[in-house]
């Protein structure tokens, strides 16, 4: 498999730890957002939806971080990393797409980049902006996991998806300087979960094109 990749996107960084947990060998292509090479007709033809990651496999192009996620557990299925319940399954996917769906899209580069510019909103406002919906996502994901999880994972005993979306959500809120003190649980399953080699294998300081 080819993975297109971006050192700090925390949507490729989920895809890295499942393909790292699930034990399957990929290629890393770098995808450098900073001078829009998504925006390049070659990234284009491949990934019309011109956002990283996208992932190869066999020829196919996906992209979506969660179709993908889901596509490698169906391909793979072991480890899972979602229960075998479809009540716990319905549960876990609540967790992973409210960072995914509700939090992630607001804080994404080209949202920023575009409040900006034509918005003309400067740093200050923009930093304001990501914090404000960092909070706000994160303060339900606090109550869910600390009922759901056991203090080490968003949900049950064991890694699921709810966790590989949660580690690169909080390392990217540390990035730019949240304050995640109201945020015990969250923390505590992130420094947790960190220490794993698949983790720490697909953490953005890991990555061949960080700098
Ligand atoms: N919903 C998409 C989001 C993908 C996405 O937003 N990727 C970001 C990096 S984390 C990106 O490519 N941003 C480029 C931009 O905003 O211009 C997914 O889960 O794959």
């Amino acid at each position: 498999m080819k993975l297109y990749t971006y050192f700090r996107s925390s949507a490729a960084y989920r895809v890295r730890i499942a393909l790292n947990l699930k034990g399957i060998p990929f290629e890393s292509i770098a995808v450098d957002l900073r001078p829009g090479m998504h925006h390049s007709p070659a990234y284009l033809a491949m990934n019309p939806q011109g956002l990283v990651p996208a992932l190869e496999d066999g020829g196919t192009v996906f992209s979506q971080s969660l179709a993908i996620l889901e596509y490698l557990e169906e391909t793979h299925p072991q480890p899972p990393l979602l229960p075998s319940a479809p009540v716990d399954r319905a549960r876990v996917r609540s967790l992973a797409l409210s960072i995914a769906c509700d939090l992630h899209p607001l804080n994404n580069l080209r949202v920023l980049n575009y409040l900006r510019s034509p918005l003309g909103q400067d740093e200050a406002a923009v930093n304001t902006w990501y914090r404000h919906w960092i909070a706000e996502g994160l303060r339900g994901l606090e109550v869910e996991t600390s009922r759901l999880g056991d203090g080490r994972h968003a949900f049950g005993a064991g890694i699921t998806l709810a966790d590989v979306c949660l580690v690169p959500q909080l390392f990217n809120a540390r990035r730019f300087n949240c304050d995640l003190a109201p945020y015990p649980t969250l923390r505590s399953i992130s420094e947790h979960l960190e220490l794993f080699p698949a983790f720490a294998r697909a953490a953005p300081a890991a990555q061949p094109d960080a700098c």
